[in-house]
């Protein structure tokens, strides 16, 4: 019986993802014209060939009826997901973005288009045929925006060829590395699909140091990786590869964020208009590209900084962070105004609090090194401002005083450096901190950039690194 708010449809294609379910009816990913995600209770296997009555009752879709039309469908298959790729059109989003980019951001990211390029066609491949995806971004404002970038471009394209909704999974990554134990709950997941193409592991803003190395060897070919860094390539790390993306290895610098190269790719990926978000990425990693006059971005980034920031236990997020719920949140003015007055005074206040109880001290060649121990200061703002992004506003505010400045902040096990740019070359805060590393027992890990990095420390023996550090930066 039809009924006036309800249409009737008939798709025919090929079966190519299909969810495995233990007790209820398996979910199945339909490329033809158009993609369609549907419940079956035949059983159904890929490259079947199906015709799939359905009805659509705003915007839901309701299978009445499958059937299978046709087996092994190889070809058929290959031409159809041709055409769905070609309808994205990455050539023509490639010229449009070449016609954007200046100097300097241009000349780096002209050698790693290509890269770019393949990692796009690789991803969409999967995104449109159902491949299971999950996508991993570190957990602070350039991490999180470079997720909302690719969100943003991903969810075009499902809009345009998708006639329902499609899947994904979007992890935030509080740590730096990816280890093992997150390797296998990701291989979890993908346990449960069968898939024409291959699942995809797109990992954004960090893990290039020698503890994903195990998680890497055990990748092998069964999944694709797409890695979008920009932090400093150790010696051990055994990550660099095909889809392995980082300005670092095409003459950028870390300036060049993982947020700004995941706005890039996502442009690439879809027409999207993403401008502010860009330069809010660079805002918030405190990169020599950022255009601070940029109001609207500078905003996004204070959010954005501020939500990743704060501890979930606090109880002021109500959902967990997603790039869809960072979106909502974004597009929300009333939100925005008052979560951005909120971030801004908890900063201005933690930062004076911090330049009260610094220890200063002074080097014979004029550059002033300040020592703030933030565990006292952590506690007064519920755990926003993390002390690495917390180093950074800290860190500008003793750069206005004086331009040669060194800000160290001290956080249990965790000590991290920031260092002016004037004077980053002459310190070398890397050699410094590899020095101490391997001529004592007391270093966990460490590493960075030149004008911002960190390291992990046996807590108890905080005093005898900081005099190290001291001693290394000739103050007695
Ligand atoms: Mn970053």
């Amino acid at each position: 019986m039809e009924n006036e708010h309800t249409d009737s449809n008939i798709i025919e294609g090929i079966v190519s993802s299909i969810k495995k379910a233990m007790h209820a009816s398996e979910e199945y990913t339909i490329v033809s014209n158009k993609v369609i995600n549907i419940n079956s209770k035949i059983k159904l296997d890929l490259y079947d060939k199906v015709r799939v009555d359905y009805t659509t009752e705003n915007d839901h879709i309701r299978v009445e009826g499958v059937e299978i039309i046709g087996r092994k469908c190889l070809k058929e298959y290959r031409d159809i997901l041709q055409n769905l790729v070609s309808e994205v059109n990455i050539e023509r989003n490639k010229r449009e973005l070449l016609e954007r980019l200046k100097k300097p951001i241009r000349e780096i990211t002209l050698p790693m288009l290509q890269k770019m390029l393949n990692s796009a066609d690789m991803l969409l491949r999967s995104f449109i045929s159902g491949a299971p995806i999950i996508i991993r971004f570190h957990g602070d404002g350039d991490g999180a925006i470079g997720s909302i970038a690719l969100y943003k471009a991903l969810e075009k394209i499902q809009k345009k060829l998708f006639l329902n909704e499609r899947g994904m999974k979007w992890l935030i990554n509080k740590g730096i590395t990816y280890d093992l134990e997150s390797f296998y709950l990701d291989s979890m997941f993908f346990n449960d699909y069968k898939s024409v193409e291959k699942p995809i592991i797109c990992i954004i803003d960090f893990g290039t140091n020698f503890g994903s190395n195990d998680a890497i060897k055990n990748i092998n070919d069964r999944y694709n990786l797409i890695w979008l860094d920009h932090h400093n390539i150790e010696k051990e790390f055994i990550g660099v590869s095909k889809q392995y993306i980082n300005p670092l290895e095409y003459g950028g610098t870390s300036d060049f964020t993982a947020g700004f190269l995941t706005g890039i790719f996502s442009e690439l990926i879809a027409e999207v208009r993403i401008e502010n978000l860009k330069e809010a990425a660079l805002i918030s990693d405190m990169s020599v590209y950022a255009n601070r006059e940029n109001y609207e971005a500078g905003r996004i980034a204070t959010v954005v900084d501020f939500i990743t920031g704060i501890r979930e236990s606090t109880g002021y997020l109500d959902g967990p962070i997603s790039p869809k719920y960072l979106v909502k949140i974004l597009e929300n003015q009333e939100k925005m105004n008052s979560m951005y007055s909120y971030a801004n005074e908890l900063i201005k206040e933690a930062i004076d609090a911090g330049m009260q109880s610094a220890k200063s001290y002074k080097s014979r060649n004029g550059i002033t090194i300040n020592i703030i121990n933030f565990e006292k200061i952590a506690s007064r703002f519920s755990g926003y401002l993390l002390p690495g992004r917390y180093s950074s506003k800290l860190h500008n505010k003793f750069e206005s005083i004086n331009k040669k400045s060194i800000t160290i902040v001290v956080f249990r096990n965790y000590i991290s450096f920031r260092i002016g740019r004037s004077i980053s070359d002459e310190v070398n805060i890397l050699e410094i901190i590899k020095d101490i590393k391997s001529n004592t027992e007391f270093v966990e890990s460490g590493g960075g950039h030149k004008e911002a990095a960190s390291m992990k420390i046996d807590e108890t023996k905080v005093n005898i690194i900081l005099k190290l550090v001291l001693n290394k930066l000739e103050i007695k």
